[in-house]
């Protein structure tokens, strides 16, 4: 999967929990490739300059996330920004709704910008983790073998 939002949305905290990493805050700086997860700076998207860089390192995900934060009340994703990316699976990741329960905005920006399935995210929610991680085909098999 290949994460897409701007500065500060929360893609590299996403990518740590994902991969069950500890929570570390560095800004990312570059395109970073990290087990299954490449991790892309919010420049990428706030700047059309880096859209090709996108498009092209799309080439090796299945899965493309756009990620939103619940708390912007404006977005850097243009309507339909999923065509850019041919063939792809387009998901919608919400992150922070343990500071903005409130979904709706964010709801709208991702489905607007061609997100067929929407994933909502606060800082403690592991079932919607769980449910990302299913849907990415990278389940919780070793943690649980021995219960
Ligand atoms: N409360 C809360 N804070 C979050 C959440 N996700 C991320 N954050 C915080 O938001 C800040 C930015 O998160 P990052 O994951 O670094 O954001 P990013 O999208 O990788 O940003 P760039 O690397 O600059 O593109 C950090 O201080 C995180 O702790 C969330 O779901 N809830
Ligand atoms: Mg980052």
């Amino acid at each position: 999967m290949m994460l897409i939002g701007r500065t500060g949305s929360g893609k590299t905290t996403l990518a740590q929990r994902i991969n069950g990493l500890d929570i570390n805050y560095k800004k990312t700086q570059m395109i970073l490739f990290e087990e299954n997860i490449i991790d892309t700076p919010g420049e990428y998207i706030e700047n059309k300059f880096y859209y090709k860089a996108l498009t092209v390192t799309a080439n090796d995900v299945d899965i493309i996330a756009f990620v939103q934060s619940a708390l912007d009340e404006e977005t850097f994703f243009p309507p339909k920004f999923s065509t850019m990316f041919t063939g792809k699976i387009i998901i919608g990741i919400i992150t922070k709704k343990d500071l903005q329960f409130d979904c709706s905005n964010a709801e709208n920006f991702l489905k607007c910008a061609g997100a067929e399935e929407i994933y909502y995210m606060g800082l403690d929610d592991e079932i919607e983790i769980i449910r990302l991680k299913e849907r990415l085909g990278i389940g919780d098999e070793s943690k649980n073998s021995n219960s």
